[in-house]
């Protein structure tokens, strides 16, 4: 296959900044280094080359709420590429009682489409015999290393904690990884009700029924049963104070607990909600809802500080006419916001540009942690020979207003409509092939691999000192009564 090089850029990694040119061929970085030639040459001056973004956590045409999100694995990667992503992890959801490999079937076939690389987590929508087992085949014959379990979603995806902790503990013998949405399910099913009977069914009671209390206890709850069950936990899209003062904690101890921010929660705030027409808040409705400056601040100090690791998306986009479906009933609103293809851009302006992150610290939390975190480093993540070729060279002073006028998502709208970004891709690489050149969109559909993940080795040891406890022991008791105690 042909070469390219990419000449004149900076190098720029989640530790290092240098001059270099980048070459590649037959999908793979071949070679790095001073006055590189070959078939083709990428001009990268005045440009940043780093490691394709990688988008831990996306939904991709998935059943929910009713209803099917917007954006499928074409569009939805399209407009990851359009933006500097490479790769995404969508969720395969077996329905409450399907067979996970059967789900896995539904996933593989939708997934033929994608523009680029991507990977799966299995969710855990239910528990039994028939799951603990399929467990085994999806994490050796299927290449997924991650389990996802709803706490939120009652009498639809939530799982009860003795589901969880058996789960958690399949887990730690398999060595995959549990990851969690962190919301008591059954505080917001009160709450909603409460809430729609006092006549308060507009958007704005969605952020009042999932208050940053019910993601601190869930977090906190699922943390102490990751510990129980001797398993790393991984909680996706962490909103607030509450779940990060948790997962800080946790880290503390010598837990490995992962937090996840979203690019929506670090740069849109709950204003969106109130005083808006419907429409405006209903298309903002997410789960968990956007939050307040503080918690902003928060997320923000976490991504600098390391207690958090990663930023994602959560792409679940609806249409404006999906989202009215909730008019008159907010909980009938179908959750979702998209981002995939502005995360990369809002992350630099609102991170790198204001000074809040170092772009070492931009690449480790948009694709090096988290290839780490997934069991994918270094074939992805990384700026080194041998790594596939996802490449996005970034030029820091090209410039756009976000408009969804001339986005690449299939919905209607924007959530950072109007936002200006300074800091796009010049070039992105899925695999050594251009998909985006100089803003013309080249992306071929059907490009896109699975990336299998494989079991961790780490993973089954206890995280902390509560597995001594559970050893089975003759407890003296001279002194002490013997029974009621
Ligand atoms: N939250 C959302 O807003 N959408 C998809 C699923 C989720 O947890
Ligand atoms: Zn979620
Ligand atoms: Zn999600
Ligand atoms: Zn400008």
């Amino acid at each position: 296959m042909a070469s390219k090089v990419i000449k004149g850029g900076t190098v720029v990694t989640a530790d290092l900044t240098y001059k270099a040119d980048v070459k590649v061929e037959d999908g793979k970085i071949v070679e790095i280094g001073p006055d590189l030639s070959g078939d083709t040459v990428l001009d990268a001056s005045g440009c940043y080359v780093m490691p394709g973004g990688i988008d831990p956590h996306v939904h991709l045409e998935m059943p929910f709420m009713g209803t099917y999100s917007t954006d499928d694995f074409e569009s939805g990667t399209r407009a990851g590429l359009a933006g500097g992503t490479t790769m995404v992890v969508d969720f395969c959801l077996p329905a409450p009682g399907q067979s996970l490999l059967e789900a896995l079937t539904m996933w593989d076939n939708k997934s033929t489409r994608a523009n680029c690389d991507y990977s799966f987590h299995m969710a855990i929508t239910w528990w039994g015999e028939q799951v603990f087992n399929e467990m085994e085949t999806v994490v050796r014959d299927k290449g997924i290393n991650t389990f996802k379990h709803f706490m939120a979603y009652k009498g639809a995806l939530m799982v009860q904690d003795d589901e969880m902790y058996a789960s958690f503990q399949r887990c730690a013998e398999l060595g995959a990884m549990p990851l969690v949405h962190a919301e008591n399910g059954d505080v917001v099913a009160d709450l909603s009700a409460r809430l729609l009977a006092e006549g308060n069914n507009g958007p704005e009671a969605h952020a009042y029924s999932r208050p940053p209390q019910v993601e601190g206890e869930a977090t906190n709850r699922a943390i102490m049963i990751a510990d129980m069950a001797g398993v790393p936990l991984y909680v996706v899209h962490t909103s607030c104070e509450e779940s990060h003062e948790a997962i800080r904690r946790a880290r503390q101890q010598g837990k490995r607990v992962y937090g996840e921010p979203l690019i929506q929660h670090l740069t849109l705030d709950d204003s969106e909600y109130f005083n808006k027409d419907w429409d405006h808040a209903a298309r903002r409705v997410m789960s968990p809802p956007f939050r307040n400056k503080q918690h902003q601040d928060s997320l923000w100090a976490g991504l600098a500080s390391g207690s958090l690791q990663v930023v994602a998306t959560d792409h679940c986009a609806f249409t404006t006419e999906q989202k009215r479906t909730g008019l008159g009933d907010f909980t009938k609103i179908p959750n979702g916001t998209g981002g995939l293809e502005d995360r990369m851009p809002m992350l630099w302006s609102n991170g790198v540009a204001t000074g809040r992150l170092t772009m070492n610290e931009f690449v480790a939390v948009t694709s090096t942690n988290i290839a780490k975190i997934l069991n994918i480093y270094p074939r992805k993540g990384a700026i080194l020979v041998g790594a596939d070729a996802d490449i996005v060279v970034w030029d820091p002073a090209k410039e756009k207003t976000i408009s969804a006028a001339s986005q690449q998502s299939s919905i209607d709208y924007n959530v950072f409509e109007g936002k200006h970004v300074t800091g796009l891709p010049r070039f992105t690489l899925t695999r050594g092939e251009v998909a985006i050149d100089d803003g013309a969109v080249k992306t071929r559909e059907g490009h896109g691999q699975f990336v299998a993940r494989e079991p961790y080795q780490a993973v089954g040891r206890a995280l902390s000192t509560w597995k001594e406890l559970t050893a089975p022991r003759k407890v003296e008791r001279s002194g002490i009564p013997q029974s009621g105690v």
